[in-house]
């Protein structure tokens, strides 16, 4: 582990003998001789928090991970003293506290089973320079056991062997293994035995985990200072403990509104004005699908945050105007450091009040970021984030600015060692006064926190879209989120796979990477196959730092414009089952991506996979990342799975190889999956929608799928004005049954739905409808779909098995 610092060399300090125990409702406190406190909390019967004291007293217990939305209640709270231990019992879980030594062992309440003990456990060293202590835990892994999560880590999925640091890092063009870097998400899933737990360890100093690197058969975790403080959370499904994590750090705060889900489009920098609208005005000429375009830093006059360069964009109102009336919405980007200069109202204001960072002996926190040398507004003081936020009110109100992207939030700082603050800048820390040590984690979430608070307010009645570079456990609750500044490289189209499943994994869903790559240039090639990664991702945006040429659609030659254009018309066309995926998302903490380990951790073959994903419930998907390719080999779950592109059927639990040329790529569907889909629109809202499409892909059994649509924008579905459809389908030899339910009081703007039907193993002879015969011909389109009324309840269809030709 880490180096000893403290003077007297006491190298590692352990608790001694429990001496008393007491309960006070569902939280027990164990006090061992030499003062050490273990205070365990029963939050929910698969959900245990352990928090350590080694001075007998605690800290005023404060958390910006924690949401106040957290579920909280237990069905089963026992307590048992045994002779060498207390036995603690929740309907899910036993837990056992040692009383020589306070170490802990977690256990199934189903079988018994171990899930999770303590090696050395709890342990610490005190800390000369700063006072407190470093803390550590320790716990035993088995062998087989493996280890997911920590955020956007750029390395294979798996983390078994390896170590890591959670210090929040401006990493321009970081590579495979670069560690730390943009987030610091301090949460981890073990799997053992089929069995699978996590662990938050809601710390915000610089923190530490070793997965059986250091030792075979220990994983470990540590901080820099501040309290041992964890989470257990129990699954025994990955699934669930992803959803509980999510459920205790928060699920976002409302939808996003829908165009949010369509294709963006951004440049480092679009400028002046009329590059802006040559831009916009080209994806309505060559009809590609584009929601919403970016202004990076040089909108701004000399990079002063809440200014206009007025030479480049002489009348920003207008132009902003101008682009939703071709139906493009503009987010802007907004950085932390405001620059020094005493004409500029918001440095003086902010100088006025008292809301800039300030050095350990006074002096204001100085430094060099885009416009120069600047100061920093203090996020973490709840005061600071109402002004940020009211700052926004001209931006959106009035200007009509309708995101807002936060980027240098680390806070990252120019020319200087460690690119960031010094550790003894002072922080309000919501009134816990500390050291940047402990703040800088947290810094960049609490600006886009503030942001949040603004956009909320100002876009009201819309929603707010706000994008943050910067986080830390519990930011998925205000704002989305990219990967920071990647390059054009194929590896690269892997990392940015394999990141955007690590963060959704880790509750942060809302997220996707630069795509084409932020600095050099990708070949058309790369380009195509970015875009077809990307149409899968909750968050779609090409940006680049612009320094090496152009990254639009159509910058790479007329067959690459074409296959890009498919897939972005693609994922308009999935834009419903998209909103369903994220609907599950801020409802129950369901992952839009599930790497295959997360979909099915029963097959062991899933344990190492790192490129192929489930996108929703029932999409698997997986990027061709290598030049030159004519298709991959790809490993399926198991189950049936259709070809999108052929409906070729492929049974799962195998390897196999997949066609696919540069204007395709592997993409299968769940039989027995049924996906919504809407017509093809240049972005979000350009047409009214008068038919949904229903593909319904055909399985023996009994299968069910979701859709949920509101008025895409605003908050009547919180009023119930939400249309909530649950479709079974059940597949027999020579029929299928259709049953739809829905609920809510949202009216879809649609009244027919165009359903085909997709692996019907027989020729269909009859329809009914309700329970009553239904004229399928007449309602037959050319493409051999059947017409139905939106709000049918019962479809069964019925026909002759195909006869199979004797071979
Ligand atoms: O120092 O605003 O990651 O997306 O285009 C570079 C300019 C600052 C880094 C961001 C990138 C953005 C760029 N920014």
């Amino acid at each position: 582990m880490i180096l000893n610092t403290e003077l007297e060399h006491k190298g590692n300090l352990v608790p001694a003998r429990i001496v008393s125990y007491r309960k006070n409702v569902d939280s027990l406190f164990f006090t061992c001789a030499n003062n050490v406190v273990l205070q365990l909390t029963v939050r929910r019967d698969s959900v245990l928090r352990f928090r350590y004291s080694t001075s007998g007293n605690f800290e005023p217990d404060f958390s910006y991970a924690i949401s106040k939305y957290a579920s909280r209640g237990y069905n089963q709270l026992d307590v048992v003293e045994e002779k060498e231990t207390y036995k603690v019992t929740t309907k899910k879980l036993i837990c056992h506290i040692s009383k020589a030594d306070l170490r802990v062992a977690i256990f199934d309440s189903a079988d018994n089973s171990v899930l999770c003990e303590d090696e050395l456990g709890f342990h610490w060293e005190e800390s000369y320079q700063f006072g407190g202590d470093i803390v550590k835990m320790s716990k035993s892994s088995h062998d087989g056991e493996s280890y997911y999560g920590l955020g956007d880590k750029p390395v294979d999925i798996n983390l078994k062997g390896k170590r890591f640091e959670n210090w929040v890092t401006d990493s321009y063009a970081y590579t495979k293994e670069t560690d730390p870097i943009y987030k610091a998400i301090p949460f981890y899933i073990g799997l053992n035995h089929k069995k699978a737990y996590g662990i938050f360890f809601d710390n915000s100093f610089r923190t530490f985990f070793d997965f059986c690197r250091d030792r075979r058969n220990v994983t470990s975790f540590w901080a820099q200072g501040g309290e041992m403080n964890y989470y257990f959370i129990y699954g025994p499904e990955m699934s669930q403990v992803v959803s509980r994590y999510t459920d205790l750090t928060g699920k976002p705060h409302q939808l996003p509104p829908l165009w949010a889900l369509g294709y963006h489009q951004c440049k480092w920098s679009y400028y002046p004005e009329k590059k802006v609208m040559e831009v916009a005005n080209k994806f309505r000429q060559l009809s590609i699908p584009c929601d919403a375009i970016y202004l990076d830093i040089d909108y701004m006059d000399g990079f002063r945050c809440f200014t206009w360069n007025k030479e480049y964009f002489p009348d920003p109102k207008r132009m902003v105007s101008e682009l939703t009336d071709i139906g493009f919405k503009t987010v802007a980007i907004i950085d932390p450091g405001i620059k020094i200069d005493s004409n500029n109202p918001i440095f003086k204001e902010g100088l006025e009040k008292g809301y800039f960072c300030k050095r350990a002996d006074g002096p204001y926190m100085k430094g060099k970021v885009w416009p120069g040398e600047c100061y920093f507004p203090d996020f973490t003081n709840p005061k600071v984030r109402e002004w940020w936020a009211e700052l926004y009110k001209e931006l959106i109100e009035d200007i009509g600015i309708k995101g807002v992207w936060n980027d240098m939030n680390e806070p990252a700082v120019m020319d200087v060692p460690g690119k960031t603050f010094p550790d003894d800048v002072r922080h309000d820390y919501d009134g816990n006064a500390c050291s940047h040590r402990k703040a800088h984690n947290i810094y960049g979430m609490q600006m886009a926190r503030a942001t949040y608070q603004g956009l909320k307010k100002y876009s009201y009645p819309q929603r707010p879209f706000v994008i943050t570079r910067a986080a830390y456990s519990g930011t998925q609750r205000y704002t989305s989120t990219w990967t920071g500044d990647n390059v054009a490289t194929w590896e690269h189209l892997t990392i940015a796979n394999i990141q955007t499943q690590r963060l959704a994994m880790c509750g942060f869903s809302f997220v996707g990477s630069d795509i084409g790559g932020f600095a050099e240039q990708p070949t058309g090639e790369l380009y195509a196959r970015w875009i077809q990664l990307g149409a899968f991702h909750p968050f779609f945006r090409t940006h680049s730092s612009g320094d090496h040429g152009d990254q639009e659609p159509w910058s790479f030659g007329k067959s690459i414009t074409k296959i890009v254009k498919k897939f972005i018309e693609l994922r308009y066309q999935l834009l419903p089952y998209m909103y369903t995926a994220f609907w599950r998302y801020a409802n129950e903490g369901i992952p839009m991506l599930k790497s295959l380990v997360l979909f099915d951790q029963n097959d062991v073959h899933t344990h190492y996979r790192n490129d192929e994903f489930v996108v929703g419930e029932k999409i698997l998907v997986c990027p061709v990342t290598e030049p030159n390719a004519r298709g991959r080999r790809m490993y399926f779950p198991y189950g049936d799975w259709y070809d999108y592109w052929t409906h070729e059927l492929v049974e799962g639990g195998q390897e196999l190889w997949v066609d696919a040329d540069l204007d395709s790529m592997p993409v299968f569907v769940k039989a027995g999956a049924i996906i919504p889909k809407y017509p093809i629109q240049q972005f979000v809202g350009e047409k009214k929608i008068e038919q949904l499409k229903l593909d319904v892909y055909f399985n023996l059994g009994k299968d069910d799928s979701q859709l949920y649509e509101d008025s895409h924008d605003g908050y009547d579905y919180i009023k119930g004005r939400y249309s909530h459809r649950i479709f079974t389908l059940t597949g027999k030899q020579n029929s299928l049954t259709l049953q739809q339910v829905k609920t809510g009081k949202h009216f879809s703007s649609y009244e027919t739905m165009e359903i085909k039907f997709i692996g019907l193993p027989f020729k269909i002879t009859s329809v009914e409808l309700n329970g009553e015969a239904y004229d399928h011909k007449s309602n037959k389109t050319n493409g051999s779909s059947i017409i139905f009324p939106t709000d049918f309840s019962d479809i069964v269809i019925t026909g002759v098995p195909e006869q199979k030709n004797p071979s």
